[in-house]
């Protein structure tokens, strides 16, 4: 696995991550000869940079884009695939499972960037992102049917947080692609803007989101996530109110809401190693 890293900067074969301004850092999927596919190297690189992602306290936001004009990602590396055996098809299961769960529990929010093709497992990297922001050249669709597999990086768990469960069953028995309006129109992406102007549109609401103090916005992501799970509504009641509570007291709340009163900008602190879990 080559890499070189400067201040700022991480360069694997597969993937670049830049940390920009305001605590974000952009991972890009860069195989824009093979539309971004994503194979075992990838997966590999891209499970590194998420496990140093998730402890960093100076990361704030999390965008991951494909690299070229073309594709987001435009699934799992078939060509890969294709000479696997059993158990060689298990492990790369695996790998890529855990790449998405490693992206869905980040303390940070998680942004996908999709400029082009989201398929296969490429879509099940961006639904594995809090929230996904389309270009109008968008195309998104879980072809795996066709190939004769299944969704193996998650999408049979995920798809439907996103889009209820029959339009899920639509979309993963059918294995048509949709484009970005359709995507916009069942609640599968938050946003569709025109392709040039899609990375400043995402770095806006990236800083947006890093301006608000960073342990309020972990512990909003925190609950959220864990009400996915099959808790009933006593449980999520009982958790906000305890995350909200430990909230309390903090200097970003103290901070937060002396700003309003004094109809100033807050000056959050930012979060602690140990918070940032
Ligand atoms: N894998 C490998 N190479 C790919 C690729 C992919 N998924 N998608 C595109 N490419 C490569 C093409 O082969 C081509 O390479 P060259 O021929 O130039 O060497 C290059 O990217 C450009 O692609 P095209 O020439 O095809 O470009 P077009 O504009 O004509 O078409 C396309 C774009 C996105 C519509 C088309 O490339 C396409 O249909 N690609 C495949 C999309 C797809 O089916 N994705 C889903 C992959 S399956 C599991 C584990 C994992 C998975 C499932 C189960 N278990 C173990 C249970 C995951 C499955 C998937 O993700």
């Amino acid at each position: 696995m080559g890499e070189n890293r400067e201040e700022g900067f991480i360069c694997m074969n597969n993937i670049k991550v830049e940390d920009r301004d305001h605590g974000i850092r952009v991972i890009l999927i860069d195989r824009p000869k093979a539309l971004n596919a994503l194979n075992t190297e990838t997966l590999l690189e891209l499970q590194k940079v998420l496990k140093e992602t998730a402890v960093s306290s100076e990361i704030r936001v999390v965008v991951l884009t494909g690299g070229g004009e073309k594709a987001f990602i435009a699934g799992a590396d078939i060509t890969e695939m294709m000479g696997k055996n059993l158990s060689q098809g298990i492990s790369f299961a695996k790998v890529g499972q855990e790449v998405t769960r490693l992206l869905e529990s980040l303390p940070q929010p998680t942004i996908a960037m999709v400029g082009g093709f989201a398929l296969g497992g490429g879509a099940e990297m961006a639904i594995a992102c809090d929230f996904i922001y389309a270009s109008d050249s968008a195309v998104f669709g879980q072809p795996e049917v066709g190939l004769g597999v299944i969704p193996g990086f998650g999408g049979t768990a995920r798809l439907s947080r996103f889009v209820g469960l029959p339009m899920a069953k639509d979309l993963i028995f059918s294995g048509r692609k949709i484009k970005s309006d359709e995507a916009l129109r069942i609640g599968l992406v938050n946003e569709v803007v025109k392709r040039s102007e899609l990375n400043d549109f995402v770095m806006k609401r990236a800083q947006q989101i890093a301006s608000h103090s960073a342990g309020a916005v972990r512990a909003c992501k925190r609950v959220m996530n864990e009400f996915e799970e099959t808790h009933g509504i006593d449980y999520k009641l009982d958790m906000e109110a305890q995350e909200f509570g430990s909230l309390f007291g903090t200097k970003d709340q103290k901070e937060g809401m002396s700003a309003f009163m004094e109809k100033r900008k807050p000056n959050f602190e930012g979060v602690s190693l140990k918070e940032s879990k």
